[in-house]
């Protein structure tokens, strides 16, 4: 479609938010710190925690502070033209009221708001646009995610091809007709996932929503754009429709002790470095446990913001 990925090429300047049952846990885990990136925790390489125990962990997630409309009005202040957002991470969460998948932020938390839609609607208002950050491969928690158990509760053995249609499809169907118009679904780590259902994936994005960009990391080339190595702002020029995909202190998801933040120079620098060679920046923050953005965050996006906005585009 000749209008497809609108405001990735307009745009150019995109807000990142890695939200989920990490985010309540900071970076810690019965008591201890663990550094890396804070999406990662429970995974081997960090915390090893079990898939019960970080499942069960859902039911303190409790961001009531969150609030779509000051996000949104971060965003604008920022020069931000559009929001991408973790729908599921490696983790399996569903942070959307899942249709398939009970482990999600409705039915698995005290919170029982789909923020999606609240966000969603706050984007429409406020004039910006909204797109979906969905880990198509990695799924850490559902039998046969690449990474996840190999049988189910009932000690059955499970497949990849399991999860991929009673999961992964039916999600990414659902994030793509039950949120209104998107801009682009974020795929991530493709791995070594096979051809055919990078394929599917595509073909049911472009077919629920014609205006949407499908992400490079989608895999096997198939994607609208090419995404550079995370937390990458080029210093040459580079070929293509592409991005460079960054954050505002060290970790994509909060992490009580990252305050490395960035300054709004910075910000502002790494911004003209990618948008200068022609290429969109996506900048992530992670909300706190209490669901707001870090004040160190919005205070660098604000200052940054206040130069960008003030070269409005003709
Ligand atoms: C992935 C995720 O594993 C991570 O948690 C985060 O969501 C990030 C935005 O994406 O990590 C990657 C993916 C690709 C590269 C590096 C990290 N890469 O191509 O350099």
């Amino acid at each position: 479609a000749q209008n497809r990925g609108k405001l990735f090429r307009e745009g150019k300047y995109a807000m990142f938010i890695h939200w989920g049952i990490y985010s309540q846990l900071a970076n810690t885990w019965k008591g201890k710190t663990f550094y890396g990136i804070g999406e990662w925790l429970m995974n081997k390489s960090m915390a090893n925690i079990p898939v019960a125990d970080y499942m069960a962990a859902a039911g303190s997630f409790r961001p009531d502070h969150f609030d779509a409309k000051a996000i949104v009005q971060l965003a604008k202040d920022a020069g931000m033209r559009y929001i991408v957002i973790t729908s599921k991470h490696h983790d399996g969460f569903s942070m959307f009221h899942s249709k398939v998948n009970s482990f999600n932020i409705v039915e698995a938390t005290d919170f029982k708001r789909d923020p999606m839609i609240e966000l969603a609607k706050a984007c429409k208002e406020g004039g910006i646009g909204f797109g979906f950050y969905y880990s198509q491969n990695q799924d850490w928690t559902y039998p046969g995610g690449n990474g996840g158990p190999k049988v189910n509760a009932a000690g059955q053995p499970k497949t990849f091809d399991d999860y991929f249609w009673e999961k992964c499809y039916p999600e990414v169907n659902q994030i793509t007709t039950e949120y209104g118009p998107i801009e682009l679904v974020w795929f991530d780590t493709p791995g070594g996932m096979d051809k055919k259902y990078a394929q599917k994936l595509v073909e049911l994005v472009h077919k629920n929503q014609p205006g949407a960009f499908v992400s490079g990391r989608v895999g096997h080339g198939l994607g609208d754009y090419s995404t550079l190595g995370d937390m990458e702002v080029p210093r040459q020029n580079v070929p293509g429709l592409w991005e460079a995909v960054d954050v505002t202190n060290d970790s994509w998801g909060y992490a009580w002790y990252d305050n490395n933040w960035k300054s709004a120079r910075e910000i502002l620098l790494r911004t003209l470095s990618t948008v200068g060679r022609g290429g969109t920046y996506m900048l992530n923050v992670g909300p706190k446990p209490d669901g707001t953005i870090p004040e160190p965050a919005s205070l660098a996006l604000r200052g940054a913001g206040a130069w960008i906005r003030k070269y409005p585009e003709t």
